[in-house]
């Protein structure tokens, strides 16, 4: 059996639901995996290449407008997120400390969230959120998916350099980190991204746990 045969078909993606706050999202049954990044990070462009759809998750060159938690589903039971975009400076004071409330509240209390995609631009990596982020995968025991947008600005062998950099720092930091090359530009690293989720996102437990349900009451 190829890999290929056993991973979910990421192009089935179909928009879901858009919810301001966590008791507005869908059922927490399933499995998800959240994209996150600061505005501009490329969070938009990788939904989108990664599904085939060039307008799933709506790119933009004004970024910071949208505050939603965007869902969008692969089948039934399986999702991907788009967490809201942070750090542009022309979002209000207030509006950050209300994204902030959400997205602690999201990430906390979401059970079928199974690990985080973390995009930082690879010109502008490990930013205060992008630290932020790291930091709370760490408490929280969620591994964490670093996306280094953009790769195809930086010459081949430089991106590489970045990567090595970038990768042990994470090391350094701890908890259950990895990291890659992605550009949406070019296409490159969508393979590496969607085995990554598949490893999340294809439940393995057995058929046969579940017969622990199926004791009766008399
Ligand atoms: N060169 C290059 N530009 C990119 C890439 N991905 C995104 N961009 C550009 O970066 C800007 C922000 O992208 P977007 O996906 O909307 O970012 P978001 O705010 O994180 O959703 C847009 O102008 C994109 O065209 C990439 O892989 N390569
Ligand atoms: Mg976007």
């Amino acid at each position: 059996m190829t890999s290929e045969s056993q991973g979910l078909n990421y192009r089935t993606a179909q928009f879901l639901i858009s919810a301001p706050k966590l008791k507005l999202c869908p059922p927490d049954t399933g499995r998800e995996v959240a994209f996150a990044g600061r505005s501009n990070a490329g969070k938009s462009s990788a939904l989108n290449t990664l599904t085939g759809s060039s307008k799933l998750a709506r790119t933009s060159k004004t970024p910071g407008r949208t505050q939603l938690i965007n869902f969008f589903s692969i089948t039934e039971d399986i999702r991907l997120v788009d967490l809201p975009g942070y750090g542009y400076a022309k979002v209000p004071e207030a509006m950050k400390r209300e994204w902030q409330r959400h997205m602690d509240e999201y990430l906390s209390e979401r059970e079928s969230l199974k690990g985080l995609v973390l995009l930082m631009d690879i010109r502008h990596p490990l930013k205060e959120f992008d630290q932020m982020l790291l930091e709370w995968g760490r408490q929280s025991h969620m591994p964490v998916h670093v996306l280094l947008t953009k790769s195809d600005k930086l010459k081949s062998g430089a991106a590489k350099r970045e990567l090595n950099l970038i990768q042990n720092k994470l090391r350094d930091m701890g908890g259950e980190v990895s990291v890659q090359l992605f550009s949406a530009l070019k296409k490159t690293g969508v393979d590496k991204l969607a085995a990554r989720l598949d490893e999340w996102l294809v439940a393995e437990e057995p058929e046969v746990d579940q017969e622990e349900d199926f004791h009766e009451e008399s």
